[in-house]
């Protein structure tokens, strides 16, 4: 399949870039593709311009092709493009492990750096196993996760994770691992606004499965706090508060992946000071540099990295884990750039103070042709639709690719499309695409 490419004034051959998460064949005969970016926008490679209602994948949170950022990779790149990150250190990680961790929970200074959100899941539930056998309980490494979570495509995550078509290939990678419920329940909770009122009851079934493991075997529960890829699954109120609790009982290590809501999507820096739980490992990535070079990274509670470092004697690798690309000069420099950026134009408050906007615009979908849910906390909204008779999926996936013909790039999972616009977006912006979602549906079948 060949493709004109008038922005570069070439041709372009689709057959041999094997893509990720995407049909394939189904793209291939009929492609959208983006070739630049700006601000709330992409333009496609025939000039066409596409609001960016996704941030492109959740994280692109301060907007494209910001001067700053651009400016210092090229800077990085011209001065050190790479050092090795083993027993030789540079500064531009350590600057950026600073930066993070000023923006982190109180109490969780210490920061890993890894090349993406399902490598720091990976390496989140090993430092959790680490941690344990550091203090003498080895046999504690049964992983709890959640159905619905995503945590990534390497093998813990694979395994921690609750997306069925997301498992199903692959049997059991890892042994001992078992799952919580979703916290879903749209029969009492649909059309909540926030967190919705019910629910924080699932969380005590941890109590049952760690009893059924035994604590002495349990190492962590490793939950996205609002669970992004699945859909938009805003957590009751009352249920992280639980599992923190529950956690603390059994001495289990609490991991929160915040790939997603990391960095301002929820109007705070985490949603761990948004929902004021505190877990023991947090995993982000993402919008840690605005996603402008791959960067992922493990923040750990002052005790955990401590107990990990001070077990292992003098002179020893305490943590036998890493990349070669932990710490890439690039995108640290893209990490440091960014998290200026967040906090001069105040990124994270003004996420905050549009989310009533937001939250009125996605919610006056109520109504519209083939919605039967709308779910939204700081800038991110779900539109739950009714599935097509005998087509699960179909009905998304044509509002997403209707909305893109439209000029709005929306994501969509199962039915349920997901919103999670840059946080530099205005007004006029969310209207543009709450109008666009609201046209679109009423062509669909
Ligand atoms: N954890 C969470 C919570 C994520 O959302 C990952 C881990 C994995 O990150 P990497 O960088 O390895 O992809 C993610 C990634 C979607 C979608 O459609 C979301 C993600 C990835 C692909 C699709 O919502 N998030």
């Amino acid at each position: 399949m060949k493709l004109e490419n008038p922005h570069a004034g070439t041709t372009l051959s689709l057959d041999e870039w094997w893509m990720p998460f995407t049909a394939n064949r189904h793209f291939k005969a009929a492609p959208r593709l983006l070739a630049k970016a700006d601000g709330m926008f992409y333009w496609t490679p025939d000039g066409r311009e596409i609001l960016d209602g996704t941030a492109g994948l959740w994280c692109v949170n301060a907007g494209h092709n910001r001067k700053p950022i651009v400016e210092a990779i090229a800077r990085q790149a011209a001065t050190m493009d790479y050092a090795p990150p083993f027993n030789v250190g540079h500064p531009v990680a350590f600057e950026a492990a600073t930066a993070v961790a000023a923006v982190a929970p109180a109490g969780m200074q210490h920061v890993f750096f890894c090349n993406s959100g399902s490598e720091a899941a990976d390496t989140a539930m090993k430092m959790a196993i680490a941690y344990h056998r550091a203090r003498g309980e080895s046999a504690r490494r049964v992983i709890i996760g959640r159905e619905r979570g995503y945590h990534g495509v390497n093998v813990g995550g694979t395994m921690a994770g609750g997306i069925p078509g997301n498992r199903k290939a692959y049997g059991p990678l890892m042994a001992g691992v078992d799952h919580l419920r979703s916290t879903h329940d749209l029969a009492r909770n649909a059309y909540s606004t926030g967190q919705p009122a019910h629910g924080a009851e699932f969380a005590d079934e941890l109590e049952r499965i760690i009893a059924l493991h035994d604590p002495s075997n349990v190492a962590a529960v490793i939950v996205e706090p609002m669970a992004g890829s699945a859909g938009v699954l805003v957590p009751p109120q009352g249920y992280l508060e639980k599992l923190r609790a529950i956690c603390d009982k059994y001495g289990v290590l609490l991991i929160f992946d915040e790939v997603i809501t990391g960095f301002g999507r929820l109007g705070a820096p985490f949603a761990a000071h948004r929902f004021n739980v505190k877990p023991d490992l947090l995993t982000c990535a993402k919008a840690i540099n605005n996603a402008a070079v791959p960067l992922g990274a493990v923040i750990a509670r002052n005790e955990i990295h401590d107990t990990i470092v001070n077990a292992a004697p003098e002179g020893a690798i305490e943590f036998l884990h890493g990349y070669t690309y932990s710490g890439h000069p690039l995108a640290c420099a893209a990490a440091v750039a960014t998290q200026k950026l967040f906090a001069e134009e105040k990124l994270f408050e003004r996420a905050r103070a549009m989310e009533p906007h937001f939250e009125a615009a996605v919610h006056s979908l109520r109504g519209a042709r083939h919605v039967i849910d709308i779910r939204n906390i700081g800038l991110v909204g779900g539109i739950e639709l009714e599935p097509r008779a005998g087509a699960p999926g179909r009905r998304a996936l044509e509002a997403h690719i209707k909305c893109f013909e439209a000029g709005v790039l929306v994501r969509f999972t199962a039915d349920i499309i997901a919103l999670s616009p840059p946080l530099i977006i205005e007004r006029a912006q969310i209207e543009r695409i709450v109008e666009t979602i609201r046209t679109v549906l009423k062509t669909l079948d």
